[in-house]
């Protein structure tokens, strides 16, 4: 017999064994994978710290309903009710100034380890992350691509996201680590790993047929086997001549073709402003607002030079919509941090 539903059935118990990696660093607790993150800590901290404040007050609150319940339940004769007491000015403050406490540090420490989470360090190795319908790639500084994702362990790594397609979700939750890819732009998150050892990361925002298959590994390693790693890696960018290529001599090859004339590199101003030191400063436009120079800033100006003219400079440089494809631009990004901040 061959029911439709029992193979249907069979095939999602295969999936879902593909789909849950035997993890052999894995120790965990019951509600969380184990911590290989500075982050980790932090965030277990503020649940736990809920956890435990639910935990009590239910406790407390059900252990009173129950024993109310018994000894002020109805007997004939025995107590027919009384007038209920009106104000209790300490009670009630009681009961609203606890709770707020408690509910002021919870919001505080979840602020705190989320702003942690959630703003890279500066300097921090960088991996350039391209989600797709359905899958992951990684691209080191060096030029190396990877469907794999290996990390040097204690070095604060920063994520730079971008989608080519729909909304994807990058989490590794042994690290804790969550950000959502936004298509159209990038975002950025960071781990500091802190055990070596091998994780899975999953899509978490549902994107399609496949987003349950969207996951890959990643290795954390010592810094020596992590940079035999990716020197080995086979270089997806080659020029003419069929030699490696990195995403900074990418961008250095387009700006010589495209920008050189009016952006300069040594600081000095020629039609536009300088790329040089340009990184990560705030830039002061025509009409008074200001940006941080980050990658959408760049990625903006490039495809719409004319919503945010720098001030005192003409607005002159026409869009290069459609004309680079997303590495060569991640090149350009590359080519323009490497000049300084
Ligand atoms: C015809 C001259 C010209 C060319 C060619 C040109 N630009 Fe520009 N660019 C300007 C001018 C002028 C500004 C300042 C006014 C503005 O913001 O639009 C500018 C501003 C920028 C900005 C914002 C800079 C800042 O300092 O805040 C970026 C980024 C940029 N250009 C990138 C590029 C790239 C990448 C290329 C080559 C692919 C390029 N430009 C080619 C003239 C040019
Ligand atoms: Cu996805």
């Amino acid at each position: 017999m061959n029911l439709p539903i029992l193979s249907t059935l069979a095939n999602l118990v295969q999936a879902a064994q593909v789909a849950v990696p035997s993890d052999p660093t894995a120790e965990g607790t019951f509600w969380f994978p184990v911590q290989a993150s500075t982050l980790a800590p932090k965030s277990d901290w503020t649940f736990y710290y809920i956890y435990w404040i639910s935990a009590f007050f239910t406790a407390l609150i059900v252990a009173a309903m129950i024993f109310m319940a018994i000894r002020y339940r109805y007997r004939k004769g025995v107590w027919d009710g009384e007038e209920s007491p009106g104000h209790g000015l300490a009670l009630e403050l009681t009961w609203s100034g606890i709770p707020f406490l408690l509910t002021i540090a919870m919001w505080y420490t979840g602020f705190k380890s989320y702003m942690y989470g959630d703003t890279p360090p500066p300097n921090g190795y960088e991996i350039q992350v391209k989600a797709r319908q359905w899958n992951w790639e990684f691209i080191y500084p060096n030029g190396a691509k990877s469907t794999e994702l290996h990390l040097p362990v204690e070095q604060d790594v920063t994520f730079v996201m971008s989608s080519a397609d729909v909304l994807h979700s990058f989490w590794i939750p042994a690290f804790r680590v969550k950000k959502d890819i936004v298509p159209g732009r990038y975002t950025k998150t960071w781990v500091h790993s802190t055990l070596e050892g091998q994780y899975t990361l999953f899509c978490t925002e549902y994107c399609g047929k496949d987003h349950s298959q969207m996951m890959a590994q990643v290795f954390v390693e010592d810094q020596a086997t992590f940079d035999g790693w990716v020197a080995k890696q086979a270089n997806p960018y080659l020029d003419e001549d069929g030699q490696p290529f990195t995403p900074v001599a990418i961008g250095e090859k387009i700006y010589g073709q495209h920008c050189f004339a009016c952006h300069s590199i040594d600081g000095s101003a020629v039609v536009g402003p300088s790329w040089k030191g340009s990184w990560g400063t705030e830039r002061t436009f025509e009409n008074g607002d200001t940006r941080l120079f980050d990658e959408n800033y760049f990625k903006e100006s490039l495809l719409d030079p004319g919503a945010q003219v720098v001030k005192g400079f003409p607005p002159a440089m026409t869009s290069y919509r459609g004309v680079f494809k997303d590495s060569e631009i991640d090149g350009l990004i590359a080519y323009i941090k490497s000049l300084g901040n």
